[in-house]
């Protein structure tokens, strides 16, 4: 086929894939009422712990949101109160899961034991209020929120093509199920990690600049530099960088997409290299001791932390196998591009 045909065909396509998120991305209503919703439970906290604050992260914070998703909070407390002793996340997690059953219809499970303490609520939609609210509360998740402001920032800096590229692989990712960490598969953050090191580190010309080693062109706070002993620096002053970086990389959201999935399908270096963001070439070799999980991706500010460390063998081979089927569906061009989507997200 000739590099003409080619253009047109991925120039199509990626029409098609923006028009296909259209009708899925989440309303201004919706954004609304989660606001709403996310002050409500603010006040109810601050009851409980005076000058508490509760801050959204995850896709409704990184501009990464499908319609309906769920609504990642995190609270933190007021430190600077002259209470001697502050509460643990338990007891956060006690206190505010009482006040919230109290003083509201959602439905309440406390999970004040488990590994990260958290509140799960949530409350079916109405015919006066048609969004289903699902929302996890945590508490000092202050890592969270720092990799959220990461993702926004790279969601700046070339908004339609990063941005198209992950909503759509966490559609195809869902309807093909292999986005659930706890059955062994991926979470969106660390899909979202992967298309950030194909853009960065394997794509030539680079889609994008890696924000984590662009030196800071002011003083920074001592704050800005670290929080709980992770380096959380990175490079965030957007309109600046908006003018001085231009990325050489021309490609559309399709030509990307079909060379991510080649790239995953058959190139990357799975059992060798460890994907790391934060560092020059995006990767690391594993070594027997801290990366010897399936897949690994090290987070971009805890250090030595694998956030695919869900990811099982079974779960592995089926999210490669997803890589190879979803090549061979877009390498056959005797079908129309929008059943190639509907085929690939089946
Ligand atoms: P959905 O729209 O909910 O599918 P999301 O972008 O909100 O996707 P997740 O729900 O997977 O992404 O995660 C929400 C945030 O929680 C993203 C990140 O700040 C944090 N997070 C999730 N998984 C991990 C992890 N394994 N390690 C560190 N932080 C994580
Ligand atoms: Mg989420």
């Amino acid at each position: 086929q000739s590099s003409m045909s080619y253009e047109r065909y991925t120039a199509e396509l990626t029409n098609c894939i923006i028009a296909f998120l259209s009708p899925i991305l989440p309303t201004e209503e919706e954004y609304r009422i989660k606001e709403a919703t996310r002050r409500q439970l603010e006040r109810l906290a601050a009851k409980v712990s005076p000058g508490a604050k509760l801050l959204a992260f995850g896709s409704m914070a990184n501009g990464f949101a499908l319609r309906n998703s769920d609504m990642d909070l995190c609270c933190l407390i007021n430190r600077s109160g002259d209470q001697e002793v502050h509460p643990s996340a338990s007891e956060l997690v006690e206190m505010l899961s009482k006040v919230i059953r109290e003083e509201t219809d959602f439905n309440v499970l406390a999970l004040p034991k488990a590994r990260i303490p958290i509140i799960k609520i949530s409350r079916g939609s109405t015919s006066e209020l048609p969004y289903e609210i699902s929302c996890d509360i945590g508490f000092e998740n202050r890592l969270a929120l720092e990799n959220t402001r990461l993702l926004l920032s790279y969601a700046m800096v070339d908004p339609p093509r990063l941005r198209t590229l992950v909503l759509f692989l966490k559609v195809w990712t869902k309807r093909r199920k292999l986005n659930s960490p706890y059955t062994g598969t991926l979470s969106s953050y660390g899909y979202t990690l992967l298309v950030l090191f194909y853009l960065t580190h394997v794509k030539r010309p680079a889609v994008l600049p890696n924000l984590q080693r662009i030196p800071p062109t002011r003083p920074l706070a001592p704050e800005e530099v670290e929080l709980n002993g992770h380096n959380i620096y990175f490079y965030d002053d957007m309109a600046t960088l908006r003018k001085d970086w231009q990325s050489q990389n021309t490609e559309n959201v399709a030509e990307l997409l079909i060379d991510f999935f080649r790239y995953f399908a058959k190139e990357h270096p799975y059992s060798r290299e460890v994907i790391s963001l934060k560092t020059e070439t995006g990767m690391f070799g594993k070594d027997a001791i801290m990366w010897n999980a399936e897949l690994c991706i090290e987070d971009p500010f805890q250090h030595g932390y694998n956030v695919s460390r869900t990811v099982t063998k079974d779960g592995l081979y089926t999210i490669r196998g997803e890589f190879i089927r979803a090549t061979r569906i877009l390498q056959n061009r005797n079908q129309r591009v929008s059943a190639q989507l509907a085929e690939l997200c089946e």
